[in-house]
C-alpha cells in the first residue's frame, strides 16, 4: 500500500493522534462483525433487539446466553495484526488515545494502553441491581447468575441500546478527539451514536481524518484520507511505511 507522501510526512511527526475501532478491527481475529454475527441459534434475532435493556428485562436468560455464546467464542480469538500495528502506531507517538467500541477487550490483549471502551467489555459482569462487579459466578444457573450481594441477575458490562455510555470514558474521548491532530477511524460502519459522531468532531477541532475499512461508510467521503482494505493488511504497512517496523 501506497500511504500519500504528505500523509507519511504529517504521521512522522504527529505528536496528538486518536482512534477510533469498530467490530471490523476483529474481524480478522475470526469474530464476526456486529453487523454479520448472527448465526444458527441466534439468526433470528437481531443484536440491536437483544443489545437492549428491555430484552433482558423480558427474558433474562436469553440475553445472558446470547453474551455466554459471544464470549466463548472471543476466549478462543486472538490480537490479529492490526491489533498489533495500533499498539505500535500507540510507542511512536507521544500522546495517543485508542477509543473502541469493541467489548472483546483485544487491543489491551495486543498491548495497547490508552484503551478507551465505550461500549463496555463482554468479559466482565457485573449486577443489574446493586452495579457490583462479580469475579465468578454459577453458569448453570436458572435464569441468570445471581449477585453474591443482593441476589440480583448479573448481566454482561456493556452498553446496551438506549443506556448512556460511561460518563468518564467518553469524556476522556471528547478530550481526545478535541485535541488529535490526526483521527483514525478504523473498521467501523459508521452508524451507532455518539461513537459515530467523533470523527466529524475531530475534523472540526482541525484534525486530519484517515479511514481504513473494508467498504466505504458515510464517513468516507468527509475524510481526508480513505484506505479501502482489511485493518489486519493496512495498518501494519502504514506503520512500516511511516516508522519503518510492523
Ligand atoms: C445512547 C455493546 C443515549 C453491546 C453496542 C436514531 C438515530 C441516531 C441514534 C439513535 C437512534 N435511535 C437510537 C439511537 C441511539 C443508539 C444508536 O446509535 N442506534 C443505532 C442503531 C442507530 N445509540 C445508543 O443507544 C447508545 N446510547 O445513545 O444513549 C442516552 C443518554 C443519556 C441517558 C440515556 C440514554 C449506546 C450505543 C451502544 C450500543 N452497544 N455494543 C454489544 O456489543 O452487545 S454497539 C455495537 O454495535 C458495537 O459495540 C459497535 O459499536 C456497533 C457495531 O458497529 P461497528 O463496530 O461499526 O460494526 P459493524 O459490523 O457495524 O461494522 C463493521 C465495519 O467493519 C463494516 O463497515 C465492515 O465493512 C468493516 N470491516 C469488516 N471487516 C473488516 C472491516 N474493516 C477493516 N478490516 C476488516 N477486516
Ligand atoms: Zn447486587
Amino acid at each position: 500500500m501506497d500511504a500519500p507522501a504528505e500523509l507519511i510526512a504529517i504521521l512522522r511527526k504527529v505528536e496528538r493522534a486518536a482512534v477510533l475501532t469498530g467490530a471490523g478491527v476483529s474481524q480478522e481475529s475470526g469474530l464476526r462483525t456486529f453487523r454479520d454475527s448472527q448465526e444458527g441459534l441466534w439468526a433470528k434475532y437481531e443484536p440491536t433487539d437483544l443489545a437492549t435493556p428491555e430484552a433482558f428485562a423480558r427474558d433474562p436468560k436469553l440475553v445472558w446466553d446470547w453474551y455466554a455464546w459471544r464470549s466463548e467464542a472471543i476466549k478462543g480469538a486472538r490480537p490479529n495484526r492490526g491489533h498489533y500495528a495500533l499498539a505500535e502506531m500507540e510507542a511512536a507517538i507521544p500522546n495517543f488515545s485508542l477509543i473502541t467500541q469493541n467489548v472483546d477487550g483485544l487491543h489491551r490483549f495486543a498491548g495497547s494502553r490508552n484503551v478507551l471502551e465505550l461500549h463496555g467489555n463482554i468479559q466482565r459482569v457485573r449486577c443489574s441491581v446493586c452495579g457490583e462487579f462479580a469475579e465468578n459466578w454459577d453458569e448453570e444457573a436458572e435464569v441468570t447468575p445471581a449477585c453474591s450481594k443482593c441476589g440480583g441477575l448479573l448481566r454482561p458490562h456493556v452498553v446496551w441500546f438506549g443506556e448512556p455510555l460511561p460518563e468518564a470514558i467518553l469524556t476522556a474521548a471528547l478530550v481526545a478527539v478535541k485535541e488529535c491532530q490526526v483521527f483514525f477511524s478504523i473498521g467501523t460502519s459508521g452508524v451507532v451514536q455518539p461513537a459515530a459522531s467523533l470523527a466529524r468532531a475531530a475534523q472540526t477541532h482541525g484534525a486530519i481524518v484517515v479511514e481504513i475499512n473494508a467498504e466505504s461508510t458515510p464517513l468516507t467521503l468527509q475524510a481526508d484520507y480513505f484506505f479501502q482494505g482489511k485493518s489486519g493488511e493496512v495498518l501494519p504497512d502504514l506503520v512500516k511505511e511511516v516508522w519503518g517496523k510492523a
